[in-house]
């Protein structure tokens, strides 16, 4: 692959090791050999090996031992010690390992875990680790790693901002991409084991045969990397394919419908993951529309799949009928149900439980349902935070979220099964958008294989291999990456405020917007600002969605003196004048930490305007010319958010404030 500035490479870059080091690695690596019989996955594992090797190298020729791919089974003496460390360790766990002989072993019991381990290596060297000191074992934290796609057939993209779909959907199935492969590796490269390829605002038609075939290419396509297809499937399809004339989940035509369905489906992809359901939810179709639960809903499509697949089930939902508190709904709606769906059945629950915000608490689903399987499902394409040219790395957010102790027993990876994220990547030559969202799909992989990692080792791996492994360069680049999170929640809804876009895109502010028929499509619901105060009571004089935390967490939460004021106005309502922890009163607060998110902003542009001379011309200019654009639209939120607060609390600029730009 030529030595791209465009971004296409991603992480994959392989971009050569300075002299020195690549003549040591040189004299340590030699010709790649595999121990076990050519499957597919053994011959892309080997030639990802060969093909990262020849670039890292860049022309000093491997001298030493070589580099053994082995199945355990296949391996025998020392090399068969090392393999047996993996015992017990779930599918594509692997060993890497420096053999007393000199030669690098890449072990693993399955053929996947032999390309994550190729993938591993690759990593190492890529972010200048000496091929001396490599020494992993590994195994995936989750067995279901996935990335949902919100494309829809028609090319264009729900909430994408990165191009087209990725999916050639026209010309399939007679004609594959090329970029499927280099999408297939990127995503093992992470350990991405699963892509729902349609938008969860479904199409029936995607269940017809001609899509079917079209899904069957790209399955064949993906199966050496370890990619198992999924669908989302529209709970009306059999009525709307004029099959039925009901979607009654307990019709017995409907439930033949989807068992015959599945048995399609699985006659030409015999791997085939499952369905993704969006049901009951911002006027997607469901059980419900007939008098059903989730659970039956969930269950019967869980019926047709049998032991072949599972229903992800989407726990994403709020309606209008209900106008107390919308964070609340989908807890009331699931909490009941628990123990109720069949085992290949898991809840995929947002994060948050509102949508996407910059900052949320963590959902009170996690820890909830203790005989539920549950998924965490991330946003990965920035709805919210500024699209794909504010610059902002999710990984604190995520880990934010997984972290965090439900007061149930563990922490909300502990209760998980999996991970799901919402794609950014699309038609654009640089996959995602922008150069750092890339950092934001490797994340999400990355914390999905192991949730145990930190935001600041996957800044760095990520960016050693994207852009340079200069330690001075890395010693600036990372504290921006991991900074810039915060900052876009500073200078958009800080202290705990949530959904102040505007209501349709989601871009700019709009903390006026309050006539829309819907309440909770409104921004002044979340804010709740009026002369008196601002924020969302949640506590018991409120909402109580306090109430559906764990007794331990609700406490942390519950006094708005003592708790982590950054859920601040997420759960109360408070004066303006109400004194926070710096001293200031609630007004000068949210001002100051307005400034500080621009601050901040201004602050990254100049970090990388001094790492010109570490990033490649074009991708330099790419980014410097986002952080301009961010710099300003980080002013336009500050100054657009407190004039409208002011023309609420009528409260003059607070001293020392920045005045608006
Ligand atoms: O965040 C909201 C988005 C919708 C999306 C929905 C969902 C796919 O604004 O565009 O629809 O969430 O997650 O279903």
């Amino acid at each position: 692959m030529a030595r791209a500035e465009d971004g296409y490479d991603l992480w994959l870059r392989y971009a050569p090791l300075d002299d020195g080091m690549a003549a040591d690695d040189a004299a340590a690596l030699g010709p790649v050999t595999s121990a076990s019989a050519p499957t597919p996955t053994i011959i892309a594992a080997r030639s990802e090996l060969e093909r990262g090797l020849a670039e890292l190298l860049d022309g000093h020729e491997p001298a030493g031992r070589g580099i053994v791919l082995g199945l355990a089974r296949d391996l025998d003496g020392a090399a068969a010690r090392e393999a047996a460390t993996l015992e017990g360790q779930p599918a594509g766990a692997y060993r890497i390992a420096r053999l007393a002989d000199g030669r690098i072993l890449i072990a693993a019991q399955d053929d996947i875990g032999l390309l994550y381990g190729a993938f591993a290596f690759l990593r190492h060297l890529g972010a200048g680790e000496p091929v001396s000191t490599i020494d992993d074992i590994s195994a995936p934290a989750f067995s279901l790693r996935i990335i949902d796609h919100w494309g829809n057939p028609s090319g264009l993209v729900e909430r994408g901002y990165s191009g087209r779909s990725i999916f050639d959907w026209w010309h399939l199935p007679d004609r594959l991409d090329p970029r499927m492969i280099d999408y297939a590796r990127a995503e093992a490269s992470i350990g991405i084991n699963g892509v729902v390829v349609n938008n969860v605002n479904a199409k029936a038609y995607v269940l017809e045969p001609r899509y079917i075939a079209k899904l069957r290419r790209l399955a064949d396509a993906w199966r050496p990397y370890g990619i198992r297809v999924y669908l989302t499937a529209r709970f009306s399809a059999p009525m709307e394919l004029g099959a039925t004339g009901t979607a009654d989940p307990l019709d017995p035509a409907v439930r033949q419908w989807w068992k015959d369905k599945a048995d399609e489906i699985y006659a030409a992809i015999p791997d085939f993951g499952g369905f993704l359901v969006k049901a009951n939810s911002e006027g997607q179709p469901g059980p419900q529309d007939y008098g059903r639960t989730h659970a039956d809903g969930a269950n019967m499509m869980a019926a047709a799949l049998g032991d072949r697949g599972v229903v992800l089930w989407r726990a994403f939902v709020y309606s209008a009928e209900d106008s107390t508190d919308r964070a609340k709904q989908a807890y009331n709606e699931f909490v009941p149900l628990d123990g109720k769906f069949a085992d290949n059945v898991i809840l995929q629950v947002k994060n948050g439980p509102v949508d996407f915000q910059p900052r949320e608490p963590f959902h009170p689903m996690f820890g909830a349902m203790p005989h539920t399987k549950l998924m965490l499902e991330g946003q990965i394409t920035k709805e919210y935070l500024g699209f794909a040219t504010h610059l902002a790395f999710l990984a604190p957010l995520w880990k934010e979220v997984i972290t965090a102790d439900t007061g149930h027993g563990g922490v909300v990876a502990q209760n998980l099964v999996g991970m799901a994220g919402v794609a950014n990547t699309g038609s654009d030559r640089n996959w995602s958008g922008s150069h750092f969202d890339q950092a934001n799909w490797y994340a999400f992989g990355r914390l999905a294989w192991d949730p145990r990692m930190s935001s600041g080792n996957i800044a760095q791996e990520w960016a050693a291999q994207t852009f340079s492994r200069d330690p001075g360069f890395l010693a600036e680049v990372v504290p921006m990456m991991l900074g810039s999170r915060q900052a876009v929640v500073d200078y958009m809804t800080p202290l705990g405020l949530a959904h102040q876009m505007g209501t349709g895109h989601h871009y700019g502010p709009a903390p006026w917007i309050c006539d829309l028929a819907r309440p909770e499509w409104n921004p002044c619901y979340y804010s709740k600002a009026d002369a008196g105060g601002i924020g969302f009571d949640r506590t018991a004089t409120g909402s109580d969605a306090l109430a559906q935390y764990a007794p331990t967490v609700a406490a942390q939460w519950r006094d708005p003196k003592a708790m982590d004021e950054d859920y601040l106005l997420w759960f109360h309502h408070l004066p303006w004048d109400f004194k926070t922890q710096s001293g200031r009163a609630l007004w000068p607060e949210l001002v100051h930490r307005y400034d500080r998110g621009v601050a901040e902003v201004d602050a990254m542009a100049a970090t990388w305007a001094s790492l010109a001379p570490n990033v490649d011309e074009q991708r330099f200019e790419d980014t410097s010319e986002f952080l301009a654009i961010q710099q300003r639209e980080a002013r336009w939120w500050r100054d657009a958010s407190i004039a409208y607060w002011q023309s609420v609390n009528h409260l003059p600029l607070p001293e020392g404030a920045a005045p608006p730009a």
